[in-house]
C-alpha cells in the first residue's frame, strides 16, 4: 500500500510557512477561541491564510476520498484530482493496484497530465517530453549534450493510497493517520455488498460552487434546509437528522411513516444479513464518519419521484430492490449514497477559499444498458436538481460571511452534525497549528 520513495514531502509547514507570524497567531487565536455550537468567525471563509493552512491541516494529512474503483476500471485508466495547490493522478496499474502520482513534472514542473480522465501508458510530459512509466519512474529524458544525466532522481513524487470497498483514497502526509484502519473497519460491510467493483459510471457531473470548502460541508451534514429540496423530498424522508421530541407538527405523519418504513427495511436487513445500525464517530479523533441504512419513502427503492427503481439491474449479489439507502458521511470532503439499483459518491474539492468543485458520480451495475435498463435523465433527475439547489444555499452563505455585518449564528438541534464537523475541523486544526 505504502510507496516507500520518493513520498510527497513533509506537508506540515510547508505551506503556512509563506504567512507571516502574526496571521499565524492569529488563526491560533481564533481556534482557540472558537464557541461552541456557533458558525465559525467569517475568516474561516473568506481569508485567504486559513485556506492556505486548511490544505496544509486538513487536506495535506487525513485520508480524502478521491475516486471510485469504477473510474478507473482498466490498467492504465486514470483520473486526476485536484484540490487547493495539489493535482495528483491516480492510475490503475498493471498490477490491478492504484499508484498515486503528483501531476508536477520533475523537470520544470509543468502539469504532465492536463484531462480530467483518461487511459495512458507512459506518462509524457508535453513540454520538453519527459516520460515517466506508471510507477512514476522517469524513463526517457533526452537533451542534447545529457548522456550521464541522473535519471534516478527524478521520478514523479508519489502519495499513498487505500482502496476499501471499492472507494479510493489518498493521503500526502509522510505518515497517514492510522485510525482510518478502524473507519474502514466500520464501513467495508456496509458497503462491501454493493460491489463497486462490478459498476460503471453513468455519468459525472462537476460543479464549481462559488463557496468555502466548510459551507459546503456544513451544508451536506444537516436536512434542516431540506424543504428547499422537493424532489429530493419524494423519496429521502425530510425528518432526516431529526429525533423524538423535536418534530414539529407538520412532519408527525412524515415521522411515523418514516418509522414504520426503517422498522420494515430493519427487518429485510436481517433477512439478507445486511449491517443497518447508525454508527456515529464523527467529533473524536477517529477520521470521522457516519453511516447507517435508512428507509426511504413511496416505494421505498430509489432516489426517485415515486421511491421506485432508477435501474433495472441490482447491484452486486443484492437481491431485493427495497432496501433503501445505505448512506455515509465522511470527514472531511465526502458524502455517499449506496442504493440497490444505483450508487452515487460526492466529494468536495477546495480550489481556493470561495470555490470548490463539487464532483457527483452516479454509478449503476457494469452490464446496465442505457435507455433499456436506465434512463439517464431519470436516473441523475433528483440529484441534479439538489446540487442546484445546494448550490445556491451555500452560495448565499459565502456572500453572508463576506458582509462586515456576518457575526457566528447557533446551530440547531437538529444540525447536531455541522456542530460535530465543525469541532472536528477545529480539533483537528488546533493539532496542527500546535
Ligand atoms: O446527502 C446527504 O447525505 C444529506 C442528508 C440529507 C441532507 N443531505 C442532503
Ligand atoms: Fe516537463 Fe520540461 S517541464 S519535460
Amino acid at each position: 500500500m505504502a510507496p516507500a520513495v520518493n513520498l510527497t514531502p513533509k506537508t506540515r509547514g510547508r505551506l503556512t510557512a509563506s504567512l507571516p507570524e502574526d496571521r499565524l497567531a492569529e488563526l491560533r487565536s481564533l481556534l482557540d477561541t472558537r464557541r461552541k455550537g456557533f458558525s465559525l468567525e467569517a475568516p474561516f471563509y473568506t481569508d485567504p491564510a486559513v485556506f492556505t493552512a486548511d490544505m496544509e491541516g486538513i487536506f495535506g494529512n487525513h485520508w480524502v476520498f478521491a475516486a471510485s474503483v469504477a473510474e478507473v476500471p482498466e490498467p492504465g485508466d486514470y483520473v486526476t484530482v485536484d484540490y487547493g495547490p495539489y493535482s495528483l493522478i491516480v492510475l490503475r496499474n498493471d498490477d490491478g493496484g492504484i499508484n498515486v502520482l503528483h501531476n508536477v513534472c520533475r523537470h520544470r514542473g509543468a502539469r504532465v497530465l492536463t484531462e480530467d480522465s483518461g487511459t495512458t501508458g507512459n506518462l509524457v510530459c508535453q513540454y520538453h517530453s519527459w516520460t515517466y512509466n506508471a510507477e512514476g519512474t522517469l524513463i526517457h529524458a533526452s537533451a542534447p549534450g545529457e548522456a550521464d544525466f541522473a535519471k534516478g532522481c527524478y521520478n514523479l513524487k508519489r502519495a499513498h493510497s487505500r482502496e476499501v470497498a471499492g472507494l479510493i483514497f489518498v493521503c500526502l502526509a509522510d505518515e497517514p493517520p492510522e485510525d482510518f484502519d478502524e473507519v474502514a473497519k466500520i464501513f467495508e460491510p456496509y458497503l462491501g455488498p454493493h460491489e463497486l467493483a462490478k459498476t460503471k459510471v453513468a455519468y459525472q457531473q462537476n460543479i464549481v460552487e462559488e463557496g468555502n470548502w466548510k459551507l459546503v460541508m456544513e451544508n451536506n451534514r444537516e436536512c434542516y434546509h431540506c424543504d428547499g429540496h422537493p424532489e429530493l423530498a419524494c423519496s429521502l424522508f425530510p425528518t432526516w437528522g431529526l429525533t423524538d421530541g423535536i418534530i414539529p407538527n407538520h412532519l408527525e405523519d412524515v415521522w411515523q411513516r418514516n418509522l414504520n418504513a426503517q422498522d420494515a427495511l430493519e427487518e429485510r436487513c436481517r433477512r439478507y444479513g445486511l449491517p443497518y445500525e447508525v454508527v456515529e464517530e464523527l467529533d473524536t479523533r477517529i477520521a470521522g464518519i457516519r453511516i447507517s441504512r435508512e428507509s426511504l419513502d413511496g416505494a421505498g427503492e430509489s432516489f426517485s419521484a415515486t421511491g421506485r427503481r432508477l435501474s433495472k439491474k441490482l447491484l452486486g449479489d443484492l437481491r431485493d430492490f427495497r432496501l433503501g439507502r445505505c448512506s455515509m458521511h465522511l470527514q472531511p470532503n465526502s458524502w455517499f449514497h449506496f442504493l440497490s439499483d444505483h450508487v452515487i459518491t460526492f466529494s468536495a474539492f477546495p480550489i481556493n477559499e470561495h470555490q470548490t468543485l463539487v464532483r457527483t458520480t452516479w454509478l449503476v451495475a457494469d452490464d446496465a444498458v442505457e435507455g433499456v435498463d436506465y434512463d439517464l435523465d431519470e436516473l441523475t433527475h433528483t440529484w441534479k436538481q439538489t446540487n442546484l439547489q445546494d448550490k445556491n444555499f451555500v452560495e448565499l452563505c459565502q456572500r453572508g460571511a463576506a458582509s462586515p455585518a456576518y457575526e457566528s449564528g447557533p446551530y440547531m438541534k437538529s444540525e447536531y452534525q455541522v456542530e460535530a464537523f465543525i469541532s472536528w475541523y477545529v480539533a483537528r486544526m488546533q493539532e496542527h497549528m500546535a
